[in-house]
Formats: structure tokens, sequence, C-alpha cells
């Protein structure tokens, strides 16, 4: 009976305590405080106040914060200015609440993302992505101070070693975003990797794993009890007030004093010593164990940036202009996804941030030689939902996230990447993955072509940019009565008809126009000594491939016995049976008639 009534008990509590993460916000406030200082900064620490992140910050010259009454009396005693951002922030909190059970029931593809998900939710999903994909296997890293597993997954295509990146989001709790953003990733890598070449081509170099929430208990806490709740949930020997800012835990420049405190009661609070925390001990230990670990990603919000080693400081690392380099693809990739705005930089990012001393990122690049890059994502303020993201914006969150990891990916990739097409300029025979930075030969060289008034054949020897015949006679077409090519297709631009399409390399063309104009032809040179013209038994419109003019006999020696006529614009004719040469000279621009007794293959020789 005893033990009924326990259980009745422990299940009400249960009830109660999942529907109250805004409990410890009845009548508290948001305020932007329009004053600052390190002596309020310090008494505002023994009140109970929470500080938001993170443009804003305790260190900023205006932070916003959750507040009671209490504060609030105290601000006006002492004439502090502030705006009230929030007058209930209790509501707010159970808002999101009632957003969320009501798409709660939404599982299948894509709406998943259009609420955040619990822990046991999250667990549920990331079972469901392994057994369903045989390039993901669930990981277990190890277990939370509370016991809980810290779950990943590991993305891979064979068994082989690669150069591996580590996305991990959630080392703060109340970072709801991030878990959402980071299965995103894992999810869409894997259905991605089943259709599309480039993200098959990718995970065959690359391995990744993505572990959405590194703080279990903080975590469930925000989803119980305190929405806000940053640090994780282990208690600490010297003083009464619970968990470690994970974030401040690791051992680079641990407990430096940028953005730290040493008091157990803040939310920047060290630990009693570098990996003193369960949580950061599991994955330092997980971490350490990767073969070829390239970079890493630690994913938080709210600001709206991409920072980059170092955290703890503005000095450049040895790696600062690879570092640069790919802090603007990603943060390119952040906002052109959705056209929202992302900052990139390093140390406190000129003033967006705040250094912050023992970051996880900051350790891997340190102590690992990964690339340690932290992730803000969206929103950039408290207006725009704070930790509070709306449901509505999940998905783009999610998306912007999943191009900026693409990025990250790439570089990873690294030496495998390389321009894979072997009839650019820039062909990398080592390289299997193709970054699209194939170069095609340029418009190096010009040809001027003069057109006279009435019937013409021209030719060219260049290999023009744009060959659509539209296109290339546009600064001309006015003139155009008809353009023809040697199988009597036509290009009448009055009636806006193109039967020929494209110019083709070698042959000829009749023009006729109603004035005399020119032409700049654009593009790369034909080498007349490597080009076939194929020419056909019979008539033939033929083009002329050398520079410069040269002897019709001389040109033609080496077919001359299989041409009946050779025919100019002009109506000169050459007949090599005869031996006459009315032509003289065959000419560049222009084109030929040509009629042959047997089809030949026909090279000029070079220049
Ligand atoms: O303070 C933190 O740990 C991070 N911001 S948050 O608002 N999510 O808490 C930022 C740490 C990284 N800082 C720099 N690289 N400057
Ligand atoms: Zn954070």
């Amino acid at each position: 009976m005893c033990r009924f009534f326990f259980i009745v008990v422990c299940f009400i509590f249960f009830r109660l305590d999942a529907q109250h993460n805004s409990g410890p916000y009845t009548d508290s406030k948001l305020i932007r405080l329009q004053t600052f200082s390190p002596n309020i900064h310090h008494t505002l620490e023994s009140f109970d106040v929470t500080f938001m992140s993170c443009r804003h910050h305790a260190h900023s010259s205006s932070p916003e914060l959750i507040v009671n009454d209490e504060v609030l009396q105290w601000l006006d005693e002492q004439y502090l200015d502030y705006t009230i951002l929030e007058s209930n922030v209790k509501d707010r909190i159970d808002r999101e609440q009632e957003q969320i059970r009501s798409k709660r029931s939404y599982r299948s593809g894509l709406a998943w993302y259009e609420s955040y998900r619990s822990y046991d939710e999250v667990q549920d999903k990331l079972n469901d992505i392994a057994a369903a994909n045989s390039i993901a296997s669930l990981i277990n890293l190890g277990s939370s101070y509370e016991n809980r597993s810290i779950w990943g997954l590991k993305l891979s295509t064979g068994n082989e070693e690669k150069p591996t990146v580590f996305f991990n989001a959630c080392q703060h709790a109340r970072e709801w975003i991030t878990v959402m953003a980071s299965m995103y990733l894992a999810d869409h890598l894997v259905q991605n990797y089943q259709t599309d070449h480039f993200i098959q081509n990718l995970l065959n170099h690359v391995n990744v794993f993505v572990v959405p929430i590194v703080n279990p208990d903080g975590y469930v806490y925000t989803h119980t009890t305190d929405r806000y709740w940053r640090k994780n949930r282990q208690l600490n020997s010297s003083s009464s007030c619970v968990g470690t800012d994970l974030n401040r835990n690791w051992d680079a420049d641990w407990n430096g004093g940028e953005s730290t405190s040493t008091n157990a009661c803040s939310d920047v609070y060290v630990g009693a010593a570098p990996f003193s925390a369960i949580e950061s001990e599991v994955l330092k230990a997980f971490m350490d164990s990767i073969p070829l670990l390239k970079a890493h990603v630690d994913i938080h919000s709210y600001a709206g940036l991409v920072l980059d080693p170092w955290g703890y400081s503005n000095e450049p690392t040895p790696d600062h202009d690879d570092v640069v380099e790919l802090g603007e693809a990603m943060r390119d990739a952040f906002q052109y996804t959705h056209d929202y705005p992302y900052t990139f930089g390093t140390g406190d990012a000129d003033g967006s941030i705040y250094l912050a001393s023992g970051t996880m990122p900051d350790w891997s690049y340190d102590s690992l030689g990964a690339m340690g890059f932290t992730y803000e994502l969206r929103p950039q303020t408290w207006e725009e939902g704070g930790f509070d993201l709306p449901t509505s914006k999940i998905l783009d969150a999610c998306e912007e996230n999943y191009q900026a990891a693409l990025q990250m990916m790439l570089w990873v990739a690294g030496d495998a990447q390389g321009c894979t097409d072997s009839s650019a300029l820039n062909f990398d025979e080592t390289a299997t993955l193709d970054d699209g930075s194939c170069a095609y030969p340029l418009a190096q060289h010009t040809q001027r072509l003069n057109f006279p008034q009435g019937w013409s054949i021209f030719s060219t020897y260049i290999q023009p940019q744009m060959n659509d015949l539209d296109l290339l006679l546009a600064p001309i077409s006015e003139k155009v009565i008809i353009a023809k090519n040697g199988v009597g297709d036509a290009y009448l631009p009055q009636y806006q008809y193109n039967g020929i399409g494209v110019l083709v390399d070698g042959e000829a063309y009749q023009l006729k126009l109603t004035a005399s104009d020119t032409l700049t032809m654009l593009g790369a040179r034909i080498h007349p000594e490597s080009f076939d013209l194929i020419l056909n038994e019979g008539w033939n419109m033929m083009a002329y491939l050398k520079e410069n003019p040269a002897d019709a006999d001389g040109v033609l020696q080496a077919i001359k016995s299989d041409i009946y006529i050779v025919k100019s614009s002009e109506g000169s004719v050459y007949y090599p049976d005869v031996d006459y040469n009315g032509i003289g000279d065959l000419e560049p621009g222009k084109g030929y008639q040509i009629k042959l007794k047997r089809p030949v293959t026909f090279r000029y020789n070079s220049d």
C-alpha cells in the first residue's frame, strides 16, 4: 500500500513537473539593461538573475536579463535604466510548450522538425535513422552525471580510416534549436546519400560524427523544470548551487578569466578542474579516440555567428588564413540559404561576442589539431525568439546549418578535392571529389569578321564562348536577312527562327546582309593542325582555320586529287584537275564551297 502510494505520488509529481519548465519564471520579466558595469554585474549575481545569451551577454554593455520584482526595485532605487522586452516570461514559455504539444504527434519526414523534441524523442529518432540506413550507426559515447546515454551517430561508407569531422550540439541545455539542427544534419546526409551523387562522393571521403545532445541532464531539465537552464546538473561540493558550464570546463585557457566564474552559482562556472564535469570528460575520451579528426563544430544559439579559433583570445592562430577562408565560406552558406544574416569572426568577432576561456572548440584545436569552430544559430535577438526560436523557423535554421556543415565537410575532404574533368585546364589527376573549381579556356582570342552587303560565306578559327547563332549574330541581327548552313538549314532573325542552332567548329555559313558590317568573335583558338575537318562526298561548306591567308593550291595539296572544285563567295574557282587557281589565297574569316569526289578527313597545316 505504502509502495503504491509512493508510486502514485511520484507519478503525479512527474506529470506536474513535465508541465512546468516555466515554473522558475512566475512573475519574471525580461529586460535589457541600458547601463552596465562589473559592480552592477556583481550585485546582480547575488540576486536571482538569469543572463541571456549571446551577443548581449553579461559582458556586453547592454545585457538581457530575466529578473523578478525584487531586482527591478533595486534597479529603480539605483536609477538604472532598462527596457522591458517581455513582461511575462512564464507566459512566453507556456505558449512555447503549447506549440510543442500540439505538434508532438507529427513524426514522419520533415514534420519531425516542426516542433522541438524531448531527449526521448531524439533518442528514438537516432535509433530509427541508424536502423534504416546502412551508413549510419548508433553510438553511445558514455553516460551523463544522472546516467543518461550521450547518443550519437557515426556516418561512414566504409571501414577504412578517413578524415573525420565531429559535430556536436547542446553543451548549453537551453539551446534547443541546436539539437534540431544537428538531427537534421545527420538525417539529411543519410537521406541524400541515397540519391545525390555529390553527397555520395563527399561521404566516400569523409567520416562524420553527430552528437546532438552532449548535455542530456541539462536538456531534460529545460523540458521539465527550468526552460533557461544552461549548465549540466552535476552537484558541487563547494556550494548548494548546481551545475558546471560545460563550455568553460575544457583544458584550453581553463579558468582564464574571459567570461568565466569560479562561483558555482554562476552560469559560466568553470567547474572544480578541467574535465571535472562528467560530460566533458566523456566527450574528451571519445574525441581522443578518433583517428583522423580534422575538424570539430560545436553548435550553439543564439546570435547568428560563425566563430573560429581562438575563442579566448583575439590573437590569430597559426592557421589564420585557412580559418578565415573556411569561416567565410561557412558564413556565406548560412546566410545565402535563407537570406538570414550571419557574422563571421575569430576571437570576439570584432565585438560581436565576448571572448571565452575553456571552450570546447579551442581544446579540439589546441589539443587535437582539429579545426575547432562554433556556430551560433539564429535568431540574432531575443525579440526574434531568443532561445525560443518560433517552431515555424526551426526548418530554416536546420537548412542553413546543413549548408554550412557541408562546407566544413568539403574542407575536411581536402586533398581529395579538385577539378575532376579531364577536359579542363586545371584537371587534377589525384582529385576524386569535384569541388567545382574546373576552369576552361578563356576568351584569349578574337577574330574580326568583315561582311559585305548581300551574299557572303563566312567561317572562323575561334571556338566562340557562346555558340548559339542567335547570340552570336545579335550585334548585327538587324542587318541579317538570312544565314544558311551546308545542309540548307536557315536562320531568319526577322521571323525569330533559328533552324541552324549553334555554330559548328570547322563549318562555313552563307550570310545575306542588307548592309556591310563587322563582327568580333571571342573565344579559344582552334588549332588547325589538330582539328579534323570531316568532309563528305559532294558539296561541303568548309571553314578556313588558319590565322593567315595561304595559297589554295598549297593548302589543299593533301586532298588535291579528291577535289572537283572549290568556290569562293565572290565566285572565283579553283579546279585542281586542270591546275587552275582563280581564288589565289584562302582567307581567314571566309568560307568555301568545296565539291569532293569521295569523303575525306582533312587537317590544315599549322600557322
Ligand atoms: O559562451 C559560450 O559558451 C558561447 N556562447 S553561448 O551564448 N551559446 O553560450 C560562445 C563561446 C565561443 N566564444 C567565442 N569563440 N568567442
Ligand atoms: Zn551556448
